[in-house]
């Protein structure tokens, strides 16, 4: 059975085999996947958004090169478990979202973390530099990218559901009103 994050917290997330993640009562619409657990300082930007528009969601750790199997498994029995967005960061050699989506034709959304040895520009490449046929959306390196991936997942939803439209365009009009509002002294 699925597992959802329900609370802001810093408790870095785990597989649902050891995971003390309380069971979700709703089945999660959006997967938050990421290579390791030193990903979740900066993914926990995109349970927060996804929490902010209540959507449900699960958040996980899977490694598409230290448990490819998990990887290939969760993937394929994605959609029909009722997901329909996957969302995956990695860094470095960041294999994880292309390994996703060869294994699904649900939407997947790359976030390139940002990385010790090269600044992120590794997780980038290997995540945006997909072959023709195998598609991956990818965002911005670090938190943008986490939010926007998070904000993504919320319109692909909204198509179909007027309640999240409206929701996003409430966010959109907040967020204009406070650049409006904000004076330089
Ligand atoms: C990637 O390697 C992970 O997504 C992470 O960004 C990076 C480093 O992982 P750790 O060595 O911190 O586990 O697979």
């Amino acid at each position: 059975m699925p597992r959802q994050r329900t609370k802001k917290s810093t408790q870095k997330p785990t597989n649902s085999r050891n995971s003390a993640i309380p069971q979700s009562r709703n089945s999660p619409l959006v997967a938050i996947i990421m290579g390791s657990q030193s990903d979740w300082e900066t993914m926990r930007h995109a349970d927060e958004t996804l929490t902010q528009f209540g959507v449900a969601h699960e958040c996980k750790v899977i490694s598409a090169h230290r448990s490819p199997s998990l990887a290939s498994e969760f993937s394929s029995t994605a959609e029909k478990r009722g997901l329909e967005v996957i969302i995956a960061a990695a860094g470095g050699a960041a294999h994880l979202a292309g390994v996703l989506a060869a294994h699904t034709t649900l939407p997947v959304l790359g976030v390139p973390m940002r990385s010790e040895a090269l600044n992120g520009i590794d997780s980038l490449l290997a995540t945006v530099q997909m072959p023709a046929g195998i598609p991956v959306g990818t965002l911005a390196i670090g938190k943008p990218g986490a939010v926007n991936a998070a904000l993504f997942a919320v319109a692909i939803l909204a198509n179909s559901r007027p309640d999240l439209r409206e929701k996003l365009h409430r966010f959109r009009e907040a967020q204009e009103e406070k650049i409006r509002a904000t004076t330089l002294k």
